[in-house]
């Protein structure tokens, strides 16, 4: 199918005349140009073939050590207010960061291939979905895109040929030099650009670049929301069916509760968990006032170290083929990946810097961020409805954080307000999903601190505003967290499929019948509350993953007050008004 958008063509020819590549491709997404491109892939060396009898059609890539997460500190929302950016982002004046780029990009793609990426996020035909094109000379880009969107003819049947209303982006991995490397969003032109990286989050433009930075633009303007949420589907044993969304910052659990399984005695009992996303939702109104999910995603973009039959098997089943394992390490008798986690150390294994590695070395055998790239439909947990164009309707947000200390296990909003307060108030301890120190608290507004693609400020108005449209229909909101440590820091919570017990509380909050306590924070399980049948949990571990400790949220509350001042005369004075209400329950 050759592109007949007017606009399409002439930016394409006009990005070719100023990168200056030796040719331009084209990418129209069907298997067979797939295969070429995984064969390309293998034969300039970006690529090793995996066991074809254990991971058919799957390969191992490993990135330039420099460029291994995605780099929040050259991320850039241009605008042209300042404001606009707001005091989260880091701002640039367009005018000058186009001149940047073009002196740095001009004749960047002499004697490389340019590939044409027409790419859809969000279901085929869906009212909700949008179309973006990546024009990039990473050939391991577009592979890695062609998992994670839909690609090719299917995004150009969703355009329309008289449509100007697509997402432009553009991306080179350059030298990868780390000091000129620039992941740029233009949200009042609808413009990305990535240069100098070729790690996911940084050149995969569809997903954070296209879903989060500039659809949450988009979705202020429209009157939606564009999250960093999971959502997943929960059947009970009457068979009635609760669609849920979670957002958790980057490597706090999102894959892993969206793939839940549930402990032995909720299967016995008829307890079905599936997945529609893992990482991205789009939230709109429907026809009824209530709030539907789709996933903008095609594909699974996972962290791997931590992934295991124990932890995780529907992720296990689902990259058991056609799957890319980036920077991961690497059994070379039976060719297979690993990562710390996984299980007993293979014999030989090779590290993700191409090292011989054993268990005796000092350093991990794969990046803590190495991820693996799988198509979503090979996920057994995948919900018959994870492509419908209508999405699903939502039930109840949950927000979470990973910290060792100060909130509990989980606690439930008084209302939409409330709620939305407890997502401005999220913060949790930094992963290596990013550059950047790892383990240190930082605030993290509803997951979004690194994706807001605008004013932090107005971001949560448009929260509260979303609120007052649909009244009580809007989701009920709760709070979890999965991290709590005891004092030799250690978890308290055994998670994973244990995490099962407290959505059973949290779809009981929803439906009314659930016990709670109210308590400063909203409502709480009481330990009688919470179905603890068949978890391994003394009660003094549960009475500390319940607790609320005034010393702690003396801290907390302190924290609050500097992050609002930092959002400055933009934070909503409900949120002001919500923090004292909570100083007040609390009695600090
Ligand atoms: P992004 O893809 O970066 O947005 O991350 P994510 O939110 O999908 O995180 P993911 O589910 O991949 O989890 C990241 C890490 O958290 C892995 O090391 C997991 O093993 C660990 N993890 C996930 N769920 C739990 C849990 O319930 N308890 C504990 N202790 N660890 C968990
Ligand atoms: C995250 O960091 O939140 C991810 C991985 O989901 S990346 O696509 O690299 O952003
Ligand atoms: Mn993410």
């Amino acid at each position: 199918m050759t592109c007949s958008n007017p606009f399409v063509v002439k930016w394409v020819e006009e990005t070719a005349a100023r990168l200056k590549p030796t040719n331009v491709v084209w990418v129209n997404g069907s298997d067979e140009e797939y295969r070429s491109i995984c064969d390309q892939l293998v034969s300039d060396g970006t690529f090793t073939p995996l066991n074809p009898k254990k991971f058919p059609n799957s390969y191992w890539a490993v990135s330039d050590p420099s460029d291994v997460a995605r780099v929040e500190d050259r991320t850039f929302i241009c605008t042209r207010s300042q404001d606009d950016a707001g005091p989260t982002n880091n701002w640039a004046d367009p005018r000058e960061m186009f001149k940047t780029l073009n002196s740095l990009m001009e004749g960047c793609m002499q004697g490389r291939t340019m590939y044409v990426v027409p790419y859809l996020m969000g279901p085929d035909g869906s009212p909700f979905s949008r179309v973006g094109f990546e024009l990039t000379d990473s050939l391991y880009v577009v592979a890695n895109m062609r998992i994670m969107a839909r690609i090719g003819d299917t995004a150009l049947r969703n355009l329309k040929d008289d449509s100007n209303d697509f997402v432009r982006g553009v991306h080179s991995i350059g030298d990868l030099d780390p000091e000129h490397r620039y992941i740029c969003h233009f949200p009042e032109q609808n413009i990305i650009a990535s240069f100098n990286s070729n790690y996911g989050g940084n050149a995969l433009q569809g997903k954070k670049c296209f879903a989060l930075r500039i659809a949450s633009t988009l979705a202020r303007r429209q009157g939606w929301l564009a999250e960093h949420m999971l959502i997943l589907g929960i059947t009970n044993p009457k068979g009635e069916k609760h669609y849920v969304c979670a957002a958790f910052p980057s490597a706090c659990g999102k894959t892993n509760l969206a793939m839940l399984i549930p402990p032995q005695s909720y299967l016995e009992q008829g307890w079905k968990v599936e997945t529609v996303g893992d990482d991205i939702a789009w939230l709109n109104f429907g026809s009824d006032g209530r709030l539907y999910a789709i996933n903008p995603e095609a594909g699974f973009f996972g962290v791997a170290p931590g992934t295991s039959y124990k932890t995780n098997p529907n992720a296990m089943d689902t990259i058991k083929s056609n799957t890319i394992f980036t920077n991961t390490a690497l059994d070379l008798d039976e060719m297979v990946p690993w990562w710390e986690g996984l299980g007993e150390p293979p014999k030989r294994v090779r590290d993700w810097m191409k090292h011989d590695w054993t268990p005796a070395s000092k350093t991990k055998a794969a990046h803590p961020n190495s991820r693996f790239t799988a198509p979503a439909r090979q996920c057994p947990s995948i919900d018959a409805n994870w492509e419908s164009p209508g999405g699903v309707p939502i039930s109840a947000i949950i927000f979470g954080g990973r910290r060792a200390h100060t909130t509990p296990l989980v606690y439930q909003a008084r209302d939409w307000q409330h709620g939305t307060f407890v997502g401005v108030t999220m913060a949790s301890e930094t992963t290596a999903a990013a550059t950047g120190k790892v383990g240190e608290l930082r605030r993290d507004p509803m997951a979004m601190l690194p994706f807001i693609g605008y004013h932090a400020g107005d971001y949560f108005q448009h929260w509260l505003d979303m609120g007052k449209r649909a009244g009580a229909k809007m989701p009920g909101v709760f709070h979890v967290n999965w991290f709590r440590t005891d004092d030799a820091g250690k978890f308290l919570w055994p998670g994973f499929g244990d995490n099962m017990r407290v959505l059973e509380w949290v779809l009981g909050r929803v439906a009314g019948k659930a016990g709670a306590a109210e308590t400063p924070l909203g409502f709480q399980p009481r330990a009688e509350d919470l179905n603890l049948q068949g978890a391994t949990l003394s009660a003094a571990a549960v009475e500390e993953l319940l607790a609320v400790k005034k010393a702690d949220w003396e801290e907390e509350l302190e924290s609050q007050e500097k992050f609002f001042n930092k959002i400055g005369a933009k934070l909503p004075k409900e949120i002001w008004t919500e923090h004292r209400a909570l100083r007040q329950r609390l009695g600090l």
